[in-house]
């Protein structure tokens, strides 16, 4: 058993890991050039928006310049973000996706 100065015995409380984590909003930019289908594509493909929700998204975009695509983790939206960036840059889209604490 630990001490202290005193000789006192100390009991160490673990601290429970109670919190909820923090959450981040994944985010896709408006831009002049990405085709809106390729974009309702990347909403019901990475995001599981029906085709409905996910056109809805797609004008709100495109229309207020930016749209939130879910609700994650900081890990999952890291890993959501490099996906959708990579896979539009792999279809030479200037699409763009970020992510910000909620
Ligand atoms: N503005 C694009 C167009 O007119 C469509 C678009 C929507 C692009 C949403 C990006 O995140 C976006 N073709």
């Amino acid at each position: 058993p630990m001490r202290d100065n005193d000789g006192d015995i100390v009991v160490q409380h673990a601290k429970p890991q109670l919190k909820r984590p923090p959450l981040f909003k994944v985010l896709l930019l408006n831009d002049d050039f990405t085709p809106m289908d390729f974009v309702v594509e990347i909403l019901t493909g990475f995001f599981n928006m029906s085709q409905e929700r996910a056109t809805q998204v797609m004008l709100q975009v495109h229309t207020q310049g930016v749209g939130v695509c879910g609700t994650y983790t900081k890990d999952v939206a890291e890993t959501k973000v490099h996906i959708v960036n990579d896979y539009s840059r792999e279809h030479h889209h200037p699409l763009m996706c970020t992510m910000e604490e909620a």
